[in-house]
């Protein structure tokens, strides 16, 4: 073990530029679709992070909290049976629950680093000085990337746990799933490990009040995605034009939220030309957040060329940790 807090050392995978010109693509191209699309990794500014970190603490947001129950449970069995050099984490945020996993590995010594990759500078810088304090044994390289472009890009040394938390998994449509499951493994050799967090089908009732809080929270976060486009895009669209509204879908089995317009409105981007006429009622999907059964995880875990390893949930069955391999 070293002495010190050492330093956080952060790479930026895109540059700025690169990313806002990802941005605009992205949206002008969301806009157009129908239903009209905004992509959900849009609501992650400093602000946005911080929104989602207080959505965890919600009392209707029980995710968070069965995921980190689960990883209590688990964390020793999981780094005694992986033994992993470096942990690299996809969409790590905070990376709160990560600390359970780094308790762990703490015990058993030896070199280890810790890879979070985030769309979001502010989380991980913020993860950065947290850890760098907390655990002064640990390098810490963080990236500023998109994890559904960068993973080949994240430098490897080691045996590799990825972790792949809070069910972000679920923000992704089902179409690019399979997909996103294999370009993971492709980024892993034969005795890596991926670690997917999971939220499993169930009441309606109990989906909806986790995705439309009593405090009003969820609805921050999803209005605060216009506040980013705003900025990075040159508009000033009225965030009190739109209303927050989460829907479950049976079919589909997932939660989306969207953003309904209150009154005819006008939603302008100068800087990518956009100008579109929104009637009283349209909605913009800004989110899905998928839930899993058995089946569904095990259809997207094999199809991406993993077995499962492990399948452990929460005593309420509300959420699963899946321990995944390369099959
Ligand atoms: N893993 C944490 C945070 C989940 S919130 C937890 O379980 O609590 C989702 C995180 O993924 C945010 O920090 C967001 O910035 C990041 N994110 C969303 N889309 C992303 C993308 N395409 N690439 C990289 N990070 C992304
Ligand atoms: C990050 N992601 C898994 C969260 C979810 O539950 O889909 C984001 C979120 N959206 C609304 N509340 C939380």
């Amino acid at each position: 073990m070293g002495s010190g807090a050492r330093e956080a050392r952060i790479v930026r995978l895109r540059e700025d530029a690169e990313f806002v010109e990802t941005m605009a693509r992205e949206v002008a191209a969301g806009l157009e679709t129908s239903p009209r699309t905004i992509p959900s990794k849009y609501f992650y500014d400093a602000h946005g992070s911080v929104l989602f970190d207080q959505i965890t603490e919600l009392p209707e947001y029980y995710l968070a909290r069965a995921e980190t129950a689960i990883l209590e449970q688990v964390a020793p069995v999981l780094v005694a049976e992986i033994d992993p050099a470096e942990i690299v984490e996809l969409g790590a945020g905070f990376s709160r629950k990560t600390r359970l996993l780094l308790d762990t590995l703490e015990a058993r010594g030896g070199p280890r680093r810790f890879v979070p990759l985030d769309v979001s500078r502010e989380a991980l810088e913020a993860a950065g000085d947290a850890l760098a304090a907390d655990y002064p044994w640990l390098s810490f390289e963080g990236f500023i990337g998109d994890f559904e472009r960068d993973l080949a890009r994240l430098p490897r040394h080691g045996r590799r746990l990825v972790l792949f938390l809070g069910s972000t998994i679920g923000n992704l449509h089902p179409d690019d799933r399979i997909g996103f499951c294999r370009a993971i493994r492709a980024s892993m050799a034969p005795d890596d490990a991926l670690l997917v967090g999971m939220d499993l089908v169930k009441d309606p009732r109990r989906l909806e009040a986790a995705y439309d809080d009593a405090a009003g929270v969820t609805a921050a976060f999803n209005l605060n995605v216009l506040r980013v486009l705003n900025r990075a895009l040159d508009g000033d669209n009225d965030l009190e034009a739109f209303d927050h509204v989460a829907r479950w879908d049976p079919q589909r089995e997932w939660m989306e939220m969207n953003l309904r317009v209150n009154r005819p409105t006008r939603l302008a981007f100068r800087r990518i030309h956009v100008d579109v006429e929104l009637a009283a009622g349209e909605e913009i999907r800004t989110e899905l957040s998928c839930k899993f059964t058995r089946a569904s995880a095990e259809r997207a875990l094999t199809g991406g060329g993993f077995r499962i390893a492990r399948w452990d949930t929460d005593p309420a069955g509300d959420f699963v940790l899946v321990l995944a391999r390369p099959a």
